[in-house]
């Protein structure tokens, strides 16, 4: 197998070789974004899936390298490390549940993945999203632009593909907003929703609209209904692809992303999902939106929510 002295390119480890880390470690190869660090604590399984990664090379035609690992002294010197490790939902499960278990998760495989790449830029994609990242941020030391949260995408692509499938129009062509926390509180702005310029609610009625919005809410939900062993990875893995992509590439794009708060609409110190610039040091910053008060209403709820999350959750990791 490979060793890291084979890695040419940008880096991206990837802690959690799960659904989600294997697609997005795919994602990452495929579209010749970066090489691959996957890491697991299952003794084989992240060596495979390098190695079955690495043998589709030939018919995908591309040279990155993939390396599959549990040992964090192979991740060292990643430009971005992406925690996706942690206990998935099934049905029944709420994203709160996972609280407890994968919050002593997160935080190990922080510390682990700090020691060796001390500047990376952290994302994390472990449920409950918003309280992960913030537990994640403080055990990494790292400024606050260099952490974010993977969600606000994964979110806005659902509720565009509803649109999508609404309208009969091409999925290319809509633009969503969506804030706030990754659970039931988030908060899908549809005022800022467009059809190439056209706001959504000139083409929408308010009933619709609510229809829609409310799926979006709980796409997460719907798709461990139906699956029942676990939850979504594809549009999972494709959203923190893109996050990469943008930072890797420094693209300065307006991604929506879970982002240290300092007093925007009058909130502090939480993570929540918010439009950002995304280049290549990380979050490099947060628009500012004229918001209606039933919208920052909503924010601050969200805030509080998280915010009793992740004093429940520091109850369990103890002093970090
Ligand atoms: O929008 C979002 N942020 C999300 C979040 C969208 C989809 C999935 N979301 C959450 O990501 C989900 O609720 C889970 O908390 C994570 C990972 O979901 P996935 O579907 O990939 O879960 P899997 O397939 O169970 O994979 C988890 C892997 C598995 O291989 C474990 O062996 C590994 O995590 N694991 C660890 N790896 C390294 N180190 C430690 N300590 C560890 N513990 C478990």
């Amino acid at each position: 197998s490979l060793s890291p002295s084979s890695l040419r390119g940008a880096r991206v480890s990837v802690i959690g070789a799960g659904r989600v880390g294997s697609t997005l470690a795919q994602r990452l190869v495929e579209k010749n974004i970066a090489d691959v660090v996957l890491v697991d604590i299952v003794e084989g399984m992240p060596q495979g899936i390098a190695l079955d990664l690495m043998e589709a090379r030939g018919v995908e035609r591309h040279d990155r390298q993939i390396i599959g690992t549990n040992d964090y002294a192979d991740t060292s010197n990643s430009d971005i490390v992406v925690i996706t490790a942690g206990l998935a939902r099934k049905p029944g499960m709420s994203r709160e549940d996972l609280l407890k278990t994968n919050a002593k998760i997160v935080v190990d495989a922080t510390k682990k993945a700090l020691e060796r790449s001390p500047n990376t830029i952290l994302i994390l994609v472990t449920n409950p999203l918003d309280v992960m990242t913030y537990l994640a941020w403080e055990a990494s030391g790292l400024p606050t632009q260099r952490v974010m949260g993977m969600a606000g995408v994964l979110d806005a692509a659902r509720f565009q593909a509803f649109i999508s499938m609404e309208l009969g129009v091409s999925i290319q062509d809509i633009h969503t907003m969506v804030l706030g926390n990754h659970g039931d509180l988030m908060v899908p702005i549809p005022r800022y929703c467009t059809v190439n310029g056209v706001p959504l609610t000139e083409l929408m009625d308010t009933p619709t609209i609510e229809r829609l919005v409310d799926r979006t809410r709980t796409g997460g939900t719907e798709i461990v209904n139906l699956m029942k062993t676990g939850s979504a990875y594809f549009a999972p893995a494709s959203s923190t692809c893109l996050m990469c992509e943008a930072i890797l590439q420094n693209q300065s794009r307006v991604l929506p992303v879970a982002a240290y708060l300092q007093g925007e609409y009058g909130i502090n110190d939480v993570f929540l999902g918010m439009p950002c610039q995304l280049g290549s040091n990380g979050v490099e910053k947060i628009l500012k939106l004229d918001l209606t008060d039933s919208e920052k209403a909503a924010l601050s709820h969200c805030a509080d929510t998280v915010r009793e999350n992740i004093d429940q959750a520091k109850a369990v990791v103890g002093s970090i």
